[in-house]
């Protein structure tokens, strides 16, 4: 009897092995990645291979093996990735985010520094950006509002939450994104998503299970569904955040108010350093650009590279 090649390949597959499914990445952990099935089953996951290059937000397709684990076979196409690089070696933060929400507060004292760093890899992605000051209700609130000063001049909309009473004002900015929460440890990351998510607590146990982790800092990245139109990452917290996979052209086009002024530049490439006629260095010094985000650009063109 003659066997169609399907059928030749089932033959040969054997019946052990499972159709794959495709899911989305909602935890991510070294190279263990926990995976959402379409049916909103969970499945503890491996990649196939050396490299483990995914993040939370990843669409794969991932065979399942039998009790609740499963083989990552292959990633999506992504329309956007947040990663953090020293020269030779990169984190990825976050796969497909349409918004980043860099989270600060008064206490512990937040890096300016940092801030800037991540919205620059963010902004080389495309993806929309805000600032959220966690904790006004602590008296050293106005202090954080003024080192948020040059990021409001560049026109970041700065959005102020107390993470433990009201983070209401967080809600439509939310609709039809895919948004990451990222910062320092201590900022109240998971304090706000949290208050966001309604069955957080039963998600963080699923999590933790999968992770076999009790700490109270947050050690892997987690995806929670909020509603079919928003979704969230808690990220764990970073100290630092390496550009080295971007070059000094694309750091200053990090810069959204130096990417519009740099039109007016004498040179098209130029670095808004040393060349002459430069809108940018006119800019600040007649205070249209503020010197702070001026000060933080040279700086990130001659910084570390830590990632
Ligand atoms: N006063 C005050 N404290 C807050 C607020 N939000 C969070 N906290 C506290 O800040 C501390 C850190 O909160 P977390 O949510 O764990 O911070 P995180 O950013 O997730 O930290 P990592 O997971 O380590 O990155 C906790 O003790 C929270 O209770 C707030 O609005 N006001
Ligand atoms: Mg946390
Ligand atoms: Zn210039």
């Amino acid at each position: 009897m003659q066997r169609t090649p399907l059928e030749t390949v089932k033959q040969s597959v054997g019946p052990l092995m499972q159709a794959a499914s495709s899911g989305l990445v909602v935890a991510a952990h070294g190279r263990r990645f926990l995976v959402r099935a379409g049916d909103a089953t969970f499945y503890d996951c491996v990649v196939r291979g050396k490299r483990a290059d995914l993040a939370c937000g990843d669409q794969v397709s991932f065979r399942p093996t039998g009790d609740n684990g499963g083989v990552i076979e292959a990633t999506l196409p992504r329309q956007t990735l947040l990663l953090r690089a020293a020269v030779h070696r990169q984190k990825l933060i976050a796969a497909n985010l349409t918004q980043l929400a860099i989270l600060v507060a008064p206490e512990p004292s937040f890096s300016d520094e940092l801030v800037a760093r991540a919205l620059v890899a963010a902004e080389d992605q495309g993806i929309a950006c805000l600032i959220v000051l966690n904790k006004i209700d602590l008296p050293t609130a106005d202090f954080a509002r003024q080192q948020l000063a040059p990021f409001k001049a560049a026109g970041y909309p700065i959005i102020e939450i107390s993470a433990k009473t009201d983070v209401s004002a967080l809600h439509t900015l939310l609709l039809g994104n895919l948004t990451a929460f990222l910062g320092q440890s201590g900022m109240g990351k998971s304090t706000v998503v949290n208050a966001l998510v309604p069955d957080a607590a039963a998600a963080t146990r699923e999590i933790s299970h999968f992770l076999d982790s009790g700490r109270h800092t947050t050690t892997a990245s987690r995806l929670y569904r909020l509603d079919e139109r928003a979704s969230i990452i808690d990220c764990p917290g970073i100290q630092e955040f390496g550009l080295a996979h971007l070059d000094p052209l694309r750091i200053a086009r990090g810069f959204p108010e130096i990417r519009t002024l740099a039109t007016r530049c004498r040179f098209n490439d130029c670095g808004h350093v040393t060349e002459p006629e430069c809108a940018i260095k006119l800019a600040v010094a007649n205070g249209r650009i503020h010197a702070r985000r001026y000060a933080l650009l040279l700086r990130l063109l001659t910084g570390s590279h830590t990632a």
